[in-house]
């Protein structure tokens, strides 16, 4: 795996684990929703992230939350773009664009993000194409199901031997479309299309994944799932989210998508010491 990966003009170092921030440019994500639609407040926020010790900030315009409703092309364009062209000139760190939508790959590259996160794994209308043109690197994510329905009845034989059977294809897919295999990065896709019990069989077994030598990328932070352990209100799932976030880590996650950095850093500080420990 390589340890640096090139995100556009920036860099993202992946000798240790690294925490990506959510910043949802949104009315309805289920945890920031609304708080970020006014671009000043977005730019500022993500500014307080990066100070925080965020690796990578992931820009998303269409919340993706089970049963949310498809924003259209144009609104999730004049959401993100602005804000992504004022970030990626003035931040170190890269952006990610959260987007399923061709459209919005290149619009958000060719205004300077670095990496596209997509929730669908480049299975949505001309998004292989889009992001082989985007050059940049790629997150596959396993969903099962769409937002709309996939927490309804989500069934599997093997939890683990599906998203694998997923990543093997989505790989296969991508390679075919020219995007080189080194430019992607890997993420079951936790509440994704997963009862409590899979998303625990997931966290417990992350390292599975390892075999393809690709970086993996877990986001659990604030999740129905942290709160139907601890029974906390999604504001309240700091804790255990910090506490999922060290376990993914330890089990081999590069990269931790989370709302709450700070806690997040120093999470990841203490769980690359551990890895760091020689005997
Ligand atoms: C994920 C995501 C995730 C990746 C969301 C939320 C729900 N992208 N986008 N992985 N979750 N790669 O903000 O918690 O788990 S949307």
């Amino acid at each position: 795996m390589n340890k640096v990966l090139q995100c556009g003009r920036q860099t993202l170092d992946l000798s240790q684990p690294q925490v990506m921030a959510v910043l949802n440019i949104t009315e309805d994500s289920f945890s920031d929703g609304g708080r970020w639609l006014n671009p000043e407040r977005a730019l500022e926020h993500a500014m307080q992230m990066a100070s925080e010790g965020a690796g990578i900030i992931d820009i998303g315009g269409e919340s993706t939350r089970p049963g949310a409703t498809p924003v259209s092309l144009s609104q999730e364009l004049d959401r993100v773009i602005p804000v992504i062209e004022v970030l990626s000139s003035t931040l170190e760190i890269p952006i990610s664009i959260d987007t399923s939508k061709a459209e919005v790959m290149t619009a958000a590259v060719a205004a300077g993000a670095g990496m596209i996160n997509d929730v669908w794994g480049l299975r949505q209308p001309g998004a292989l194409q889009a992001a082989a043109k985007a050059n940049v690197p790629v997150c596959i994510m396993h969903m099962q199901g769409q937002p709309e329905n996939m927490q309804k009845q989500p069934l599997y034989q093997n939890v683990l031997e599906e998203i694998n059977a997923f990543f093997s294809q989505r790989i296969a897919a991508a390679t075919a479309a020219g995007i080189e295999t080194e430019k992607l990065l890997l993420d079951p896709g936790f509440g994704f299309g997963k009862t409590l019990e899979h998303n625990l069989s997931i966290l417990a077994n992350l390292n599975i994944f390892a075999h393809f030598k690709l970086p993996l990328l877990v986001g659990i932070s604030r999740k129905s799932m942290l709160g139907e352990i601890t029974g906390a209100d999604i504001s309240d799932r700091v804790p255990a989210g910090i506490a999922a976030a060290t376990i993914a880590a330890l089990q081999g996650a590069n990269i931790i998508r989370s709302h709450d950095v700070a806690a997040s850093v120093q999470a990841m500080k203490l769980s690359y010491a551990l890895m760091s420990v020689d005997l």
